[in-house]
């Protein structure tokens, strides 16, 4: 079975995702260990109660970006990864990490990537009167949320919608298709071909690959 090691900041809602799927038998992966870069994130409680193992590396602690990423690898490397998920990761990578990695690092990014990189996606959504919002999981790659993407999931934006009411509508589909990137990942299924991935076997159509899932 592959291990993973799973990488937070925050609340762990992805992470949790994954362990649910893990509990009920359709996730064939070993959680090695969660790892944050914020001792208050909450999601490291969580995974405790799990039994799984938790490390934490303060990033403030550090004196720069590659000291904390030479950390964080070596932190990660003792679990022997086959895969690095990032969940609500905070942090941005410097190169070297990206590289070293290259190929089993998977972020999800709260928007229908390439629109809307960086921070704050909701608000910007909002603030452009887009109809079609979502999230997507991708390969990291050194250039910021611009990796290939392995599955995306649209919501609409309505009316009424604040910050909050979209985001919570958006969440509820990175719970669907974030463990099911991984499934693919740890079945062997996912091909990298430049920046199209192509998942193997009989979801192989591109129309799995988006889930139009209006809801
Ligand atoms: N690193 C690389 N090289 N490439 C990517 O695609 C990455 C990455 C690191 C994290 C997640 C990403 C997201 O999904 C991610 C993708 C943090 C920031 C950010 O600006 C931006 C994008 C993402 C994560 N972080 C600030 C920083 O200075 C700190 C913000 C904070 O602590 O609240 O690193 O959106
Ligand atoms: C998720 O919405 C995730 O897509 C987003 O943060 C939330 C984390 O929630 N990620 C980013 O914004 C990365 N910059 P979680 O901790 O409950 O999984």
């Amino acid at each position: 079975m592959k291990n993973i090691v799973i990488l937070i900041s925050g609340r762990g809602s992805n992470m949790e995702a994954m362990i649910a799927a893990r509990d009920a038998g359709q996730l064939p992966v070993n959680i090695a260990a969660v790892i944050a870069n914020r001792p208050d994130a909450k999601g490291l409680e969580t995974a405790a109660a799990a039994g799984i193992a938790t490390r934490c590396l303060d990033h403030k602690a550090f004196a720069g970006r590659e000291a904390f990423d030479t950390a964080l690898a070596a932190c990660i490397d003792e679990f022997a990864p086959d895969l690095v998920v990032l969940a609500g990761f905070m942090r941005i990578l410097t190169p070297d990490f990206v590289r070293h990695y290259e190929g089993r690092l998977l972020n999800i990014h709260p928007s229908l990537l390439p629109a809307f990189p960086g921070l704050h996606t909701h608000q910007r959504a909002l603030d452009e009167g887009v109809r079609v919002h979502g999230c997507t999981v991708h390969f990291v790659t050194a250039e910021l949320d611009h990796g290939p993407v392995v599955i995306q999931a649209a919501v609409p934006v309505l009316d009424d919608d604040t910050e909050d009411s979209l985001s919570a509508r958006i969440l509820k589909q990175e719970h669907r298709i974030y463990p099911q990137a991984v499934r693919w990942f740890a079945e062997g299924r996912l091909q990298l071909d430049g920046m199209k991935v192509r998942v193997q076997g009989e979801q192989a159509e591109p129309a799995a690959l988006i889930s139009p899932v209006l809801g």
